[in-house]
């Protein structure tokens, strides 16, 4: 295969509701699209990136940049989408600008050879559980309508974002209006330090799945430290980079449930790795999202169906964010979506939906 380069696209996609996490409020997504062109067809990748960088160092102005002067450039030779990673490797970080080219080579590939994500990476499901980010709100009667809400549409796993002032009471009040039988976790985004090592303890009563990245991004061993005070299982995201810093963050004790996110690990390479390792020590992950489009969570839904995802994932419905999806939308049945059967990602944009929402494009040669 030979590519030629790649189209990269904006496009704004406003949600249905803000959405709060203890880093920031997004009322609206500025997805980045980036399509190869090659001489085998056509591929679709979506990257995470922020508009800001508050998640993570990326951010979408940062990831164009990088693409356009580096990424790209350095793609001139590269054989097929198993060669993307290692040719893009000298040049460090940038990881979710990786990912979404080598996922943009690889739906070309597949779809060129008539296999799906989910054969390609090893499901073996067809469908897959969903599971529900829930923000943070103003009042936790508004939260409590919100989760009811989710809980009505089939969800089968809820997650409250915590932040310090919205954590102990706020599970509280979800476990006493909805019972002991739903599964619950929370994710702080880095919000806490280990000086809150006894105050998250107090979750310890709610009988949650997990604690999701209480901590800094590069406080490894604090989270180590904290595993021995608190009781509920702790899952790092943010500091999970690749199969590399998974390996180490288990063997440190500083995680026993890891959250994959492909963008964040620089690809559903990678991801799948991540996957491998943790499955070999014994220890379940789920897939994670970044507010994908319909492009991103078709590749996501496909990720899950691993056999390690032992979990739900962030993989919820298209009308959990969006009103109007760039794909035909993902519709939950039975608390599950199925898993894209079709050629590559299953999907590909509509085109007069994008073109309507589309804010920028620019072809960029290898
Ligand atoms: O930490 O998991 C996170 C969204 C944006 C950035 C970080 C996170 C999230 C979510 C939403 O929790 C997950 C989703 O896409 O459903
Ligand atoms: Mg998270």
């Amino acid at each position: 295969m030979k590519i030629e380069g790649f189209e990269l696209r904006r496009v704004g996609m406003p949600l249905v509701s803000p959405f709060r996490t203890s880093f920031g409020t997004q009322t609206e997504r500025d997805v980045l699209l980036v399509k190869a062109v090659t001489d085998a067809g056509e591929g679709w990748g979506e990257c995470v990136t922020g508009a800001d960088p508050l998640y993570s160092s990326e951010y979408v102005e940062s990831t164009v940049d990088v693409m356009r002067r580096f990424l790209i450039p350095a793609l001139a030779q590269t054989p097929d989408a198993g060669r993307v990673a290692t040719d893009l490797h000298p040049f460090k970080g940038h990881r979710m600008a990786k990912a979404a080219l080598e996922m943009a080579v690889l739906d070309a590939e597949l779809r060129a050879e008539g296999r799906s994500f989910a054969r390609e990476l090893g499901g073996v499901h067809d469908s897959v559980p969903c599971g529900v980010s829930v923000g943070i709100m103003d009042s936790v009667p508004q939260l409590l309508d919100a989760v009811a809400r989710y809980l009505a549409q089939g969800y089968v796993r809820i997650k409250l974002k915590i932040e310090p002032g919205w954590d102990v009471e706020v599970v509280r009040a979800v476990r006493e209006r909805f019972g002991d039988e739903v599964l619950l976790q929370v994710d702080a985004n880095t919000a806490y330090t280990l000086r809150d090592a006894r105050h998250l303890a107090k979750l310890d009563a709610f009988d949650l799945l997990l604690i999701e990245q209480p901590l800094d991004e590069d406080d490894v061993l604090g989270h180590a430290d904290l595993a021995k005070v608190v009781k509920t299982p702790i899952c790092l995201d943010e500091s999970i980079v690749s199969a590399q810093s998974a390996a180490a963050a288990i063997r440190l004790g500083a995680t026993s449930v890891i959250n994959i996110k492909p963008g964040r690990v620089g690809g559903y390479l990678e991801a799948r790795r991540i996957h491998d390792v943790a499955t070999a020590a014994g220890v379940p992950v789920w897939c994670g999202g970044m507010i994908e489009s319909g492009i991103g969570r078709a590749a996501n839904i496909a990720l899950a169906s691993l056999p390690g995802f032992t979990l739900p994932g962030d993989v919820s419905a298209s009308d959990r964010f969006y009103t109007t999806d760039i794909t035909p939308p993902f519709v939950m049945a039975g608390g599950h979506l199925p898993v894209p059967a079709a050629p590559g990602l299953g999907v590909a944009p509509v085109p007069e939906i994008l073109d309507e929402l589309t804010t920028w494009v620019e072809w960029m040669p290898v």
